[in-house]
């Protein structure tokens, strides 16, 4: 049996041991310090989350699962003929198992995926029922939460399941979700932009990206490429960041994973999360609008100096943990040298890329100079004529699903109690203040 569950359920058990032999014999030892800082500065960087699927460090950069993310890349299996890229749905392989798949696993992902796509018709006349003023991303949250009556985690809850069992309904719930968000997320974008047309079908000619894509009525191969790429560069960012701890918080109180991940997306279409790379090419626009497509590097310094004289930061640069590029900016620079190097939108960030971090280390504040990964995927995205910036958070989310899924299933299959941080009120904190 080739199947995710099947490998699940033999590691599941040995983790489980391993996972409680830590908390026997060490769950008393300390890892770090917390100051008044981290209770009333957000907690950043405080050590304080399990996560399995995915890690930061400042100067390598990001791993899945160990391996880091541009090795991901190269290693994921190309399952389609002709394609380029690796897919999201070995991806989700790799995060929730800990193993690169072989063709054969990717592929099974991938017709489970169309297997499993269907949406339910109460959904999609929710979604149809939804005015065009409406954000996508609200109408992503709304699905997703009406998803919920389709749980089989609910279903066993409510028959009773024992804890040791709650991993594998939570995995069929994870599977139904990820293969039924193109679909969703489509009907969504075509709702608010194209009058309501396109295709709701899902073909098993196509894999889940190209399904996504058909059904947004861009059936082009290259994008379709791009879209692989970039559900999977999206997919995994730790368990701290605010999509990925929205769905560990809420999935802790065993709400089933259509609940946690419709919080996850409320928080993802935060400006502070999700909205980034709509604001690179705001700032890209308003650039290219003031000094025209291909300024002199005196040009572009002098309107980087304005941004910053006008008290803006530079979107889509620096970075809370990263300490050199991103590697998420790397992956999708060499996607764009690859195949549309031309492009004048691409040809600005590229030139960007060397310009603005030598501005702000003239700052002599910025941690990271350098660019993070919402400084590149807005001019792609242009480039293959997916235009609409109130919609580029649903696609960040699609592929988060991936991330935050994987590890939902693991904190089930570990017995991940709920959430409770204790709170202090400031004269509370002052008392400790006096006292230390
Ligand atoms: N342009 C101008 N100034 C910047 C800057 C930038 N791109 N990045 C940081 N700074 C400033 C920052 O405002 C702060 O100044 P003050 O002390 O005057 O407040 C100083 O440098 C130190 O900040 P830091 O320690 O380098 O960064 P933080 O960890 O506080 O914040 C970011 C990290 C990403 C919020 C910050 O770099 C930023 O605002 N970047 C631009 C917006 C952006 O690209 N956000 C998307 C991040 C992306 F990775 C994501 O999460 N989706």
């Amino acid at each position: 049996d080739k199947s995710i569950k099947a490998k699940l359920a033999k590691k599941i058990p040995e983790e489980r041991e391993k996972f409680l032999g830590i908390k026997c014999l060490h769950g008393d030892k300390t890892i770090g310090r917390i100051s008044v800082n981290s209770v009333i500065g957000g907690m950043r960087g405080l050590p304080l989350l399990f996560c399995e699927t995915s890690s930061l460090d400042k100067n390598k950069g990001i791993f899945y699962r160990g391996m880091l993310l541009k090795d991901v890349c190269a290693k994921l299996p190309r399952v389609r003929k002709g394609t380029q890229e690796g897919t999201p749905e070995g991806c989700f392989y790799l995060l929730t198992t800990g193993q690169m798949p072989k063709k054969e696993e990717a592929e099974q992902v991938t017709s489970e995926w169309v297997k499993r796509g269907n949406v339910p018709r109460y959904c999609l006349r929710m979604i149809d029922s939804l005015d065009k003023r409406v954000h996508p991303m609200a109408q992503l949250c709304a699905a997703c939460a009406c998803l919920s009556a389709q749980s089989k985690f609910v279903e066993a809850y409510n028959k009773g399941a024992k804890r040791g069992v709650y991993w594998e309904s939570i995995y069929e719930d994870s599977m139904n979700l990820c293969a039924m968000l193109p679909t969703v997320a489509a009907a969504i974008y075509n709702n608010v932009f194209k009058d309501g047309e396109g295709t709701r079908e899902i073909s098993e000619e196509q894999d889940w990206s190209g399904n996504y894509c058909r059904m947004l009525g861009l059936p082009d191969e290259a994008f379709i490429d791009l879209i692989r790429l970039y559900m999977i560069l999206h997919a995994d960012h730790e368990s701290g960041n605010v999509s990925a701890h929205a769905s560990h918080l809420v999935g802790s109180a065993l709400s089933d994973p259509f609940l946690s991940f419709s919080a996850s997306m409320c928080g993802l279409a935060g400006p502070l999360h999700g909205l980034a790379n709509q604001e690179v090419l705001v700032w890209l626009t308003k650039l290219r609008k003031a000094i025209g497509d291909e300024p002199t590097d005196d040009e572009l310094k002098k309107f980087i100096d304005d941004t910053l004289k006008g008290g803006q930061v530079v979107p889509g640069y620096g970075h809370a943990v990263l300490r050199d590029t991103d590697p998420r900016f790397i992956l999708q620079n060499e996607f764009a040298m690859k195949h549309c190097k031309d492009d004048a939108g691409v040809k600005l960030v590229t030139r960007l890329w060397k310009i603005i971090p030598e501005v702000l280390k003239k700052l002599n504040k910025v941690a990271n100079p350098y660019p993070n990964v919402d400084a590149h995927s807005g001019v792609l995205l242009q480039h293959y004529c997916l235009k609409e910036l109130n919609y580029y958070t649903v696609l960040f989310g699609v592929s988060r699903a991936i991330g935050v899924l994987a590890q939902l299933i693991w904190s089930r299959a570990l017995g991940a109690p709920i959430e409770r941080p204790k709170s202090f009120s400031s004269s509370e904190i002052c008392r400790f203040i006096k006292e230390a």
